[in-house]
């Protein structure tokens, strides 16, 4: 099947989608643990009777059961080089089970891999592993491709890059699942999902799994809105429950699960079907109320609405919305003292830069590392990392060198704009096929291989032409913003007014602008009064956005207040938001001010040493903490201080804004790898005591399943600053490693660590197993979720609550007098 011939299909009626393969197989004898794959290859027939069962229910597109077909999940059972093998067979038995009478779907999912930096896979890696899915399951011959149960929106990219480099006519469904607040585990929510996996080619989008229908109704209505290809709802028969046993299950029967898809539909989901739970009663039900309407076929983008994302967060705008400005200050050009730190390969400017930009009202963060003495590739990729650990604005990608643009773009997890692309001919020939290919929006430069238009028709011809060849390469006018070419009016008397004119030829072509706006004012004095006025008459004429340093208050200010006199929607409250947060001060450099209320919430405290610490965790500042907390300690600041005070209050901080939902998890590790960069530089500080004699052995982990070790650390340094001879594990330790590693060192303590309520219950099986291979050590817990009660019920020795006390309990239990052991660095 050919997208076109998807894009038909889909238009014509309601499709629908099979239900649940797992727990339906388990029902029929699937033994649980076994390898799915190769358990059905060995019993074809019951995946054949349940399929044939979906195709009877009404099913369209049956997803052949290779969801765990990929390498890096076949490799867990040893499987890995059968590859080829099972994706044919599976995909053979789907289409015995068809006959001809549904599609068949090559299914795809995660690959339980990790990608860096939370885990160690890379992007190139991941793509290669679905490349290899993708070719077998087009040789097995699917009809489309489906990409289902996705946490990650960077994985979804990677899954669709490589659908799009191997075979590009193949149509591909993407489905995310959501939590329960509307958004991936790993932050994105739907419409930011929809943006993205549209424009990167997806024929389908939606969501799978996360919810019964009731609640998934919001998410598809979410999608629907931002999208224009079709969305999908393949929900969970209501929301799981424990039975008698322990386990889970979705009680929800057919008729309540097809009335609750109403909603969903009517949200605007065309391509329906169920998740986990769900069986082909439960299809036949929704084919039964659903086969005779009349599909949405696609989603209810609103014409002329243009987006930009971020992994996390959409920037939505018309031409008749608020004006937007996209920051300029992360670029080196002019900037001595950032030159010098990105040469160092410092970010810690460019991150401070991001944020100052999002507090002072960019809605969008250029990024430009194009500099002599640095690989520029190579810093526009640690930028572009460096800049969403802080910051949530979509990235406009600016470089002059083509290949720097693409590896951007490859790697960026939302939707950029590229700035900027002009008739230049490399760039032309190059870049518009890459923006289509990465599904990016771009800064279109009325530029030539000339130089400069000599007049305006000259300008409105190069404007044509890049427009021309776009559309060629399947974009659309709103994924282009055009530049309206400031050039200095002290040299150009006209200067103001051709590019005023070009901006009114552009909105009358339904195009977007942007300008630069300082040229204009260049050789004049007061430049910030010539700029904003300028700004004010560009407005008026109907520029969209301006790339601007948005900490000139004067310039600001002007722009919202300018959308506030021509009524724009909105721009009245955001007007007098901003004035309630301006000094008043007039000069082109005014501090940036807060307008945001979601990064209000994390509002660092005012600067001194020590508060530069916290804020250095609190905004997870990699590159700066270390000059930051030498810098502490040389005002004097104990480093234990630094430590109570500082860092753990901040790392709390963090934990709260992530248990809010305004914190992410890059957010979480940039603050926890700050803080265990700065812990690495207070340690010898907190040591310096020394210990003054041998102690006992104490073996101390962090229990399986649960990898934070930064308190565990403590403890361990704590424990032998104070002559304890620590045996440290580490984290994520099982239980038989902890166990064994104390009867051969004779351990008298066994330390342990848990800092989530799933993992504390591991805990409990460490002392029962070390109670029954009969160890004598005193068991000694802690961590954020432990409490005195929970100690004594799992039996534990103790419970301490923090290092110190960790000390304090593990002397009393082996019974140490005062006076021995060591003592704490600087108390
Ligand atoms: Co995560 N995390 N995290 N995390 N993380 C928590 C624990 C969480 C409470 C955040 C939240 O939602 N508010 C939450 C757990 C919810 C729960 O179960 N109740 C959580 C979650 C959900 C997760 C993930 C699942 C997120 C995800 O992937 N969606 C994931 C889990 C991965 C896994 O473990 N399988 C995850 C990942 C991470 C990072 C890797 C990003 C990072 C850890 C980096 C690292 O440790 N190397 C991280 C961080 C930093 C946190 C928070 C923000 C901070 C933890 C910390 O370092 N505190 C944390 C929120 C919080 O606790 N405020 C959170 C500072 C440290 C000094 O304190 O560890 O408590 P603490 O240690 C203290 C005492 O408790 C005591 O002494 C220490 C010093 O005073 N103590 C002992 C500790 N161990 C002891 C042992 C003892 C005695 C005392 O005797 C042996």
């Amino acid at each position: 099947m050919t997208k076109q011939e998807f894009r038909d299909f889909v238009k014509e009626k309601m499709v629908f989608l099979d239900g649940a393969t797992g727990s339906n197989l388990i029902t029929r004898g699937m033994p649980a643990g076994v390898c799915p794959e190769k358990w059905i290859m060995e019993n074809e027939d019951v995946l054949i009777g349940l399929q044939k069962e979906y195709v009877e229910a009404g099913t369209d597109i049956l997803y052949a059961p290779t969801f765990t077909a990929n390498r890096c999940k076949l490799r867990e059972y040893g499987m890995e080089e059968q590859i080829r093998q099972v994706n044919h067979k599976l995909v053979a038995v789907s289409r015995k089970a068809a006959s001809g009478r549904a599609l068949v779907a090559g299914d795809l999912t995660m690959t339980g891999e990790q990608l860096a930096p939370i885990g160690s896979m890379e992007l190139e890696e991941l793509i290669a592993v679905y490349k290899e899915q993708i070719i077998l399951l087009e040789e097995a011959g699917v009809d489309l491709l489906v990409v289902e149960t996705m946490m990650s929106l960077q994985e979804s990219r990677a899954a669709l890059i490589a659908a799009k480099e191997t075979c590009p006519d193949l149509p591909v469904m993407v489905t995310m699942t959501f939590e329960g607040d509307g958004r991936s585990l790993y932050g994105t929510d739907a419409a930011t999902a929809a943006v993205v996996l549209e424009s990167l080619g997806a024929d389908a989008i939606g969501a799978n799994c996360s919810t019964g229908p009731g609640q998934m109704a919001r998410i598809i209505r979410s999608m629907a809105s931002v999208t224009r290809v079709p969305v999908i709802a393949k929900p969970n028969a209501g929301l799981p429950s424990l039975d008698a046993e322990g386990k889970t299950v979705y009680s929800m029967q057919a008729e309540e699960f097809a009335g609750e898809m109403r909603e969903v539909c009517e949200a605007g989901a065309s391509i329906i079907g169920g998740c986990c739970g769900t069986t082909p009663a439960h299809i036949a039900a929704l084919h039964k109320a659903f086969h005779a309407v009349k599909p949405a076929g696609t989603g209810r983008r609103p014409e002329g609405t243009r987006f930009l994302a971020s992994e996390r967060r959409t920037v939505a705008f018309g031409l008749k919305d608020p004006f937007l400005i996209i920051g300029e200050r992360i670029n080196p050009t002019g900037k001595k003292m950032l030159q010098a730190e990105l040469r160092e390969g410092s970010f810690e400017m460019v991150t401070r830069f991001a944020q100052e930009q999002e507090e002072g009202g960019a809605s969008i963060l250029d990024v430009n590392m194009g500099m002599s003495g640095i690989d520029e590739k190579e810093m526009m990729l640690k930028a572009m990392e460096e800049v969403a650990g802080v910051s949530q604005l979509p990235l406009s990608i600016d470089s002059s060198h083509i290949d720097v643009i693409e590896a951007a773009l490859r790697r960026y997890p939302g939707r950029a704009l590229i700035n900027s692309i002009s008739l230049e001919t490399e760039k032309f020939e190059k870049l518009i096929p890459m923006a289509k290919k990465y599904g990016a929006m771009f800064i279109l430069l009325p530029l030539s291989d000339a130089g400069l238009p000599e007049s305006l028709q000259e300008k409105k011809d190069i404007i044509g032409k890049i427009l021309e060849r776009a559309i060629d390469c399947g974009l659309t006018k709103e994924d282009i913003i055009v530049d309206g070419l400031v050039t200095t009016v002290g040299a150009n008397p006209n200067a103001a007014l051709e590019t005023l004119e070009t901006i009114r030829y552009c909105r009358e072509k339904q195009l977007a602008t942007v300008c630069g706006l300082s040229n204009i004012s260049f050789g004049l004095p007061q430049r910030a009064y010539v700029n904003s006025v300028f700004l004010t008459m560009a407005i008026q004429a109907g520029l969209t956005m301006a790339i601007a340093n948005p900490s000139s208050e004067l310039l600001v200010a002007s722009a919202f207040a300018s959308d506030m006199l021509l009524h724009k929607e909105g721009s009245d409250l955001r007007y007098i938001e901003y004035a309630a947060s301006c000094t008043g001060v007039s000069a082109q450099a005014a501090p940036a001010k807060a307008v945001s209320k979601e990064t209000k919430a994390a509002q660092p405290a005012e600067a001194s040493p020590s508060s530069d610490v916290y804020n250095a965790v609190l905004k997870g500042n990699r590159s700066g903490i270390g000059q930051i907390t030498r810098r502490a300690l040389d005002a004097g600041l104990p480093a234990k201080e630094l430590l109570d005070n500082c860092l753990i209050p901040a790392i709390n901080q963090v934990g709260e804004l992530f248990d809010k939902g305004k914190y992410f998890l890059p957010q979480l590790i940039s603050s926890a790898e700050a803080m265990k960069l700065s812990i690495g530089i207070l340690e010898p500080l907190l040591s310096a005591g020394g210990a003054r004699e041998q102690m006992p052995v104490v073996v101390i982990a962090t229990v399986e399943g649960d990898i934070h070790d930064i308190g565990k650390n403590l403890v361990a340094l704590m424990l032998k600053n104070y002559g304890f001879q620590v045996i440290d594990l580490g984290k994520d330790v099982p239980k038989e490693t902890i166990v064994r590693a104390a009867r051969e060192n004779h351990a008298s303590i066994i330390g342990l660590s848990a800092l989530m309520t799933t993992t504390m219950q591991e805990m409990r099986h460490v002392i029962e197993l070390a109670r029954a291979e009969g160890l004598d050590a005193k068991i000694i817990i802690g961590g954020a979720v432990i409490t005195q009660e929970y100690a004594d019920e799992i039996h534990a020795d103790g419970y301490a609550r923090d290092a110190a006390d960790a000390v304090r309990l593990a002397r009393r239990l082996l019974g140490i007098r005062e006076g021995m052991g060591g003592t704490y660095g600087n108390e």
